[in-house]
C-alpha cells in the first residue's frame, strides 16, 4: 500500500512572494531525486499572482548536496539519467516565471550549492558555509556547478575547492561571488522577503529581460550582445508599464534613487 509522504519542499505564499522550503532536515535537506522533483512541481504550480520566490531550508542546514544513498549502486546510464534530471528541474527553476531569492544557512554544500547557484540573488547568514567535497566522495558535479557555480567564481576556484576540499565561509563567499549579502543569524528569512518584495514590485518585463535576456547576452560576442540588448530594450521601454513608471518619476510622483548600506553585510 503506498502511504501518502510528508511533502519535502514547504511552500508558503504572502502576497507577491512565495516561500519555498526544502523541509527534509533530518537527512539536512539533501537532494533526493524526490525532492528535486516536488521543488521543481512547487515552483510550476505557484499561482500567477506569485512574481517572487525566496528559497531556504529547514533545520540547521540549507542543503547537504546529492542524496549520496541514490547514486551509491547506479549503472553510468542511471547516473546520467539522475544528472538530466536536475538540469531540467533547475533549468525551469532559472529560467521560469519568476526571480528567485536563495537563503542559505549551515551547510551549502555540493548540489546545495549547484541549487544555490541556479537562483537569481543569494542571502548567506553567518553560519553558512560553501563546500564541494565532490573529489572527496568519487564523484563529479553533476547539477549544472561546472557551469553555473564556474560563473560565479571561476572554473579556477570551483576547481581548487574540489582537489582540495576547500570550505569557504560565508565572508569568504561575498568576497568571491558566491553570495550577494551576509546577514546575521536567523535573518536571512527577513532579508530574503524584503529583496523578493522589491523584485516583485518591478515591471514585470523588465524582471523578464533581467531572468532571460541577460544571461544570453553575457554569452554573446559584443555585436550580437548589443544587438539583443537593444532589442530587448525597445520592447521594455515600449511597454505602457514602463511609461507610466517614468512619468510617475517625471512627475516626482516616486522616489529618488537613495544610498544604501548596498549588498554588504548588515547585522552582525
Ligand atoms: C545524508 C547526506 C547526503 C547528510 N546524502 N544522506 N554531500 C556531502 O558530501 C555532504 C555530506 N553531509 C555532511 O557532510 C554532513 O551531513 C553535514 C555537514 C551536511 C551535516 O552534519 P550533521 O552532523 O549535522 O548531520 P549528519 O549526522 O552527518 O547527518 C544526518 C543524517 O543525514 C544522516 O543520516 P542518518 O540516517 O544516519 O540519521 C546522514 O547520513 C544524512 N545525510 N548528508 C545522504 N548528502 C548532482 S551531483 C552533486 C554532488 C554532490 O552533492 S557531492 C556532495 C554530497
Amino acid at each position: 500500500m503506498l502511504s501518502k509522504k510528508t511533502p519535502l519542499v514547504g511552500v508558503s505564499i504572502h502576497d507577491a512572494v512565495a516561500c519555498l522550503t526544502l523541509s527534509r532536515p533530518h537527512k539536512r535537506n539533501a537532494l533526493s531525486l524526490q525532492v528535486v522533483s516536488e521543488l521543481r512541481e512547487a515552483f510550476e504550480s505557484l499561482p500567477d499572482t506569485v512574481r517572487a520566490v525566496v528559497l531556504d531550508g529547514q533545520g540547521e542546514h540549507f542543503c547537504a548536496g546529492l542524496d549520496l544513498s541514490e547514486l551509491a549502486e547506479t549503472s553510468p546510464a542511471e547516473g546520467l539519467m539522475h544528472s538530466r534530471i536536475w538540469y531540467e528541474a533547475f533549468e525551469r527553476i532559472q529560467f521560469g516565471q519568476r526571480p528567485v531569492v536563495c537563503v542559505m544557512h549551515g551547510a551549502v554544500i555540493g548540489g546545495g550549492l549547484e541549487l544555490a547557484s541556479v537562483a537569481h540573488v543569494r542571502v548567506a547568514e553567518q553560519s553558512a558555509y560553501f563546500g564541494l567535497p565532490e573529489g572527496q566522495r568519487g564523484i563529479f558535479l553533476g547539477g549544472g556547478g561546472s557551469v553555473r557555480v564556474s560563473k560565479l567564481i571561476g572554473a579556477s576556484r570551483v576547481g581548487e575547492m574540489m582537489l582540495t576540499g576547500r570550505v569557504y565561509t560565508a565572508e569568504e563567499g561575498l568576497q568571491v561571488g558566491l553570495t550577494h549579502y551576509v546577514v546575521g543569524a536567523g535573518e536571512g528569512r527577513r532579508k530574503g522577503m524584503e529583496l523578493a518584495q522589491r523584485i516583485a514590485s518591478n515591471a514585470p518585463l523588465s524582471n523578464f529581460a533581467i531572468m532571460h535576456a541577460l544571461p544570453l547576452i553575457a554569452e554573446q560576442t559584443m555585436a550580437h550582445g548589443l544587438m539583443t540588448e537593444g532589442l530587448m530594450a525597445t520592447v521594455t521601454q515600449s511597454d505602457g508599464e514602463a511609461k507610466a513608471r517614468m512619468r510617475a518619476f517625471l512627475e516626482k510622483r516616486v522616489g529618488k534613487v537613495v544610498p544604501t548600506s548596498g549588498a554588504t553585510q548588515e547585522a552582525k
